[in-house]
């Protein structure tokens, strides 16, 4: 017959132990093994002990009972208690502290520019446009003369261009691109042609020295003024919506003739006035007009055949007004605060 003190004291050394265990354990799968090896039907060692009982003297068998009950429910609770620790990430791993709150996985999103031009580029693509792109850095004849526009013009003065060198510059608009197409292409010609430009502005609310634009450019035998505001009427309410509307002020441009500024009805009011188009329901958005003769004359195309139309647009300021950004620097901006509003 074992005795009962015997017993007792495998019941407390099992217990200092199985406290020991339950408390270093650090991972889950780690102290479910403990709890198996403790409370395990077939092999559990709290379970043996329990087992034990009706070896010993039928008096002694209440108390030792009872101890091995506390013993029992003392540790079922300990590894409730550690088991709830590791599930909420609490464990001691050297170095790491676990407590602290999880980071956000983001998968990222497109730049609210980007978006804009894709969505120009669809409109501009299922109206028969053809989308291109071109070098960024160009020779003064790509950028200014080849477009009529002389290099002591205003707009190829030093102070508003990027020089990288003797003759070669960053562009400043995107119309090379058109220029390199009418070279290597007889018309007809539709090409929407979006792309980063370069001036010389310095950096504020509205002005960045490098944007990207979007122009436009078609040509062909009796293309005229109406086939120009038609298109651009057009791409307006499939950007903006079916009620949206144009209206063209005269304007100019060296590269075109006639020229005009084009609005669209505010896509935010209608067009009855708000803060967003300043009280006009108009906003300024592109830029159009007739290809210069002498520009056609300079790509070799004979200007007493063809006419076309050519426009221009910057993209984030239709983003500026779509979503309501007050200042241009915020899309320049690497925070994903800002970009995954977007998303
Ligand atoms: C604009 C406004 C008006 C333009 C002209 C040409 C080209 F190459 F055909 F002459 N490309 N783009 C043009 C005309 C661009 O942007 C505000």
């Amino acid at each position: 017959m074992k005795q009962a003190s015997e017993l007792l004291r495998d019941l407390e050394a099992l217990e200092r132990e199985a406290r020991a265990a339950i408390a270093d354990a650090t991972t889950t799968d780690a102290l479910e093994g403990i709890r198996i090896r403790l409370l395990g039907r077939k092999e559990g060692r709290l379970t043996a002990v329990l087992r034990r009982l009706g070896e010993i003297a039928v008096e002694e068998r209440p108390a030792l009972g009872a101890a091995a009950n506390r013993v029992k429910s003392a540790l079922t609770e300990l590894l409730g208690a550690r088991a709830a620790e590791l599930g909420a990430g609490a464990a001691r791993v050297p170095g790491v502290d676990l407590t602290l709150p999880g980071r956000d996985q983001w998968a990222g999103a497109r730049h609210p520019v980007t978006l804009v031009i894709d969505e120009i580029c669809r409109v501009f693509q299922s109206l028969g446009f053809t989308r291109v792109r071109g070098p960024e850095a160009e020779t003064d004849w790509y950028n200014f003369i080849s477009l009529n526009t002389p290099l002591d013009h205003p707009a190829a003065d030093l102070h508003d261009t990027f020089y990288v060198s003797d003759g070669i510059l960053l562009r400043s608009h995107t119309s090379p691109v058109q220029i390199r197409t009418m070279q290597a292409f007889q018309p007809p010609i539709r090409v929407v042609v979006p792309g980063l430009v370069y001036r010389r502005d310095p950096f504020d609310a509205s002005h960045a020295p490098a944007f990207e634009q979007i122009e436009g450019l078609a040509v062909d035998q009796g293309v005229s003024f109406v086939d120009l505001k038609a298109t651009l009427a057009e791409f307006a309410r499939r950007l903006f919506g079916r009620r949206a509307t144009v209206r063209f002020r005269p304007s100019f441009f060296p590269f075109t003739e006639p020229s005009a500024e084009v609005d669209v009805s505010c896509i935010l009011c209608g067009g009855s006035g708000c803060s967003t188009c300043k009280g006009t329901g108009w906003l300024e958005i592109m830029g159009a007009g007739m290809v210069h003769p002498a520009v056609f004359e300079n790509v070799g195309y004979d200007a007493e055949r063809y006419t076309g139309f050519a426009f221009g647009m910057g993209p984030a300021r239709v983003a500026m007004v779509r979503y309501g950004i007050a200042d241009i620097r915020m899309l320049y901006e690497a925070d994903v605060r800002f970009l995954e509003q977007f998303a």
